[in-house]
């Protein structure tokens, strides 16, 4: 009997440097899934715009993310990748799914709450109906899962809502997509104030770890990260700077927490952050020269997203050809 291999879909935005949370709580797990499922992997510019955005440093952005998705080691002969924007359906799935999707639902979401606080000026459309164009992402390929950090959590279960909502209403259509959250580095915290995840569109730079960073400039950010007085390195809930670097750690090195914790018992906060900030620059050199060979190739980026682009479009089409059936579209024939 042959099994149907799973569908896997998940996308960063090319909205600033990577940082290591992106790597941890996505891009890095993406790697083993190529192997075991059928895999969609985007760059997310059209969510990209819904804060504002330069336009030629969204377009740099965009061949440096497709090279660091390379350099962390996706497979274009096993994975699909892709630029969001090359395929026009996101947006046409957009537009269906907006028409069943409330409002209140929309301006109850915890990213649009906080992205309208940081963004008070720019509180556009775009930004509330993120949640859609996201599931229009996810429901248009039929994924069975979406592996994301802990902050996208709750956007998935709105396409997992809306998608449930739509086959009530037309029949039986889409996929109703599950996440996957990992146990470690699903939630890395801002460095500077580690009750806040740590966010590549941070303004202080100091707050981030960007997989660009050298070795002295992560273990200088390491360094200043905010902990407390006490110094006992211990996980705990009124420990967020330690616990944060703890996870880090267990991330970057495979290890528990646990074991992390027993690592490093008895030793001063300022050791443990150097110690910290080697093991995370360690990781990282490797796949920063990698990214910067890729990089110097846009002829080969560009060949690969041209390919990615066609193979998810021809997904993309038949899914909404679909779509466009059921609610009742004039498609001519
Ligand atoms: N701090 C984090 N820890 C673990 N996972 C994280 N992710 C983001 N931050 C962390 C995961 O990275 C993936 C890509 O995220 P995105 O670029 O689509 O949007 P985001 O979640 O809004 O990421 P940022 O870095 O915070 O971007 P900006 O600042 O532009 O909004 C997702 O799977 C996310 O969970």
């Amino acid at each position: 009997m042959i099994m149907e291999r799973k569908i896997m879909y998940s996308a960063v935005q090319p909205s600033g440097n990577l940082t290591i949370g992106n790597y941890t709580g996505s891009i890095r797990n993406w790697v083993t899934m190529q192997e075991e499922y059928d895999c969609f992997y985007a760059i997310a510019n059209m969510h990209a715009i819904t804060v504002k955005q330069d336009p030629a440093l969204l377009r740099k952005r965009t061949l440096e993310l497709a090279a660091w998705y390379l350099a962390c080691g996706l497979d274009p002969e096993k994975c699909v990748l892709y630029v969001q924007s090359q395929v026009p359906q996101h947006a046409e799935l957009t537009w269906v799914l907006n028409s069943i999707t409330y409002v209140g639902e929309m301006q109850r979401m915890t990213q649009f709450k906080d992205k309208s606080q940081k963004h008070a000026d720019n509180i556009n459309m775009g930004l509330m109906d993120y949640p859609v164009l996201m599931a229009a992402d996810i429901l248009l390929y039929m994924a069975d899962y979406v592996p994301v950090g802990v902050d996208q959590k709750q956007h998935v279960e709105i396409a997992r809502d809306i998608a449930l909502r739509f086959n009530n209403r037309y029949s039986e259509t889409f996929r109703v997509p599950e996440p996957i959250i990992l146990k470690t580095g699903s939630k890395i915290m801002s460095l500077q104030e580690p009750t806040k995840k740590m966010s590549k569109s941070d303004e202080n730079p100091n707050a981030c770890v960007f997989l660009a960073d050298d070795k002295d400039t992560v273990i200088r950010k390491f360094k200043r990260a905010v902990t407390d007085s006490d110094n006992k390195i211990a996980f705990s809930e009124d420990k967020p700077g330690i616990s944060n670097l703890l996870g880090i750690y267990a991330a970057f090195t495979g290890k528990t927490v646990e074991e992390a914790e027993k690592a490093f018992a008895g030793t001063g906060y300022g050791d443990f952050k150097v110690a910290v900030g080697e093991t995370v620059a360690d990781v990282l050199a490797p796949i920063q020269a990698e990214q910067a060979r890729i990089l110097a190739d846009k002829e080969y980026i560009g060949g690969i997203l041209k390919a990615g682009a066609e193979r998810a479009y021809k997904a993309a089409r038949k899914t909404l050809s679909k779509v466009y059936r059921k609610v009742g579209f004039y498609t001519g024939d």
